[in-house]
């Protein structure tokens, strides 16, 4: 099973979003494997963000997901990383698909409300900076054998 990180950032608190937006996960069928509130430092935010270091967006990048809390977790299922990606639609809420999260939720690129992955590789790197190995907790779900056959 494919792991992913995913995160639902300060204007997802802020709107008291976070309980819906982990139903829809947790009704997808997604498995939460780990799960915390925590307000990200500009070191780890710079971190998370390396690959868009040294773009206009990247200051006022920092300083949106530094504003607050915001609720961590790695999700775990089959092709989590591209399931996840598609539940959230594109990264401009605008031009998200309607249904998404971002296309319900989302009016600005700079507000969008949630962050996943975009690949396995990306995933393990940000699940190893946001959670400890003891932090990623294994169990069984009973109800896995009605959601995978
Ligand atoms: P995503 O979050 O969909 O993976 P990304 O990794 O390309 O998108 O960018 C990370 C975040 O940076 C994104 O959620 C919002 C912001 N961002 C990306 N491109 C931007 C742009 N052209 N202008 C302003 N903000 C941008
Ligand atoms: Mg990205």
């Amino acid at each position: 099973m494919e792991r992913t990180y995913v995160m639902i950032k300060p204007d997802g608190v802020q709107r008291n979003l976070v309980g819906e937006i982990i139903a829809r996960f947790e009704q997808k069928g997604l498995k939460i494997v780990a799960l915390k509130m925590l307000q990200i430092s500009r070191e780890l935010a710079e971190r998370h963000y390396g690959e868009h270091k040294g773009k206009p967006f990247f200051e006022p990048l920092v300083a949106y997901i530094t504003s607050g809390p915001v609720v961590a977790m790695v999700l775990e299922g089959k092709d989590a990383v591209r399931t996840v990606r598609d539940m959230m639609g594109a990264t401009n809420p605008l031009k998200a698909a309607p249904g998404t999260i971002r296309g319900t939720y989302g009016m600005d690129i700079g507000r969008n409300v949630v962050h996943g992955s975009d690949s396995v590789e990306s995933a393990n790197r940000e699940i190893g900076l946001f959670f400890t190995p003891e932090e990623i907790v294994e169990y069984q779900r009973a109800v896995d054998s009605w959601i995978y056959e």
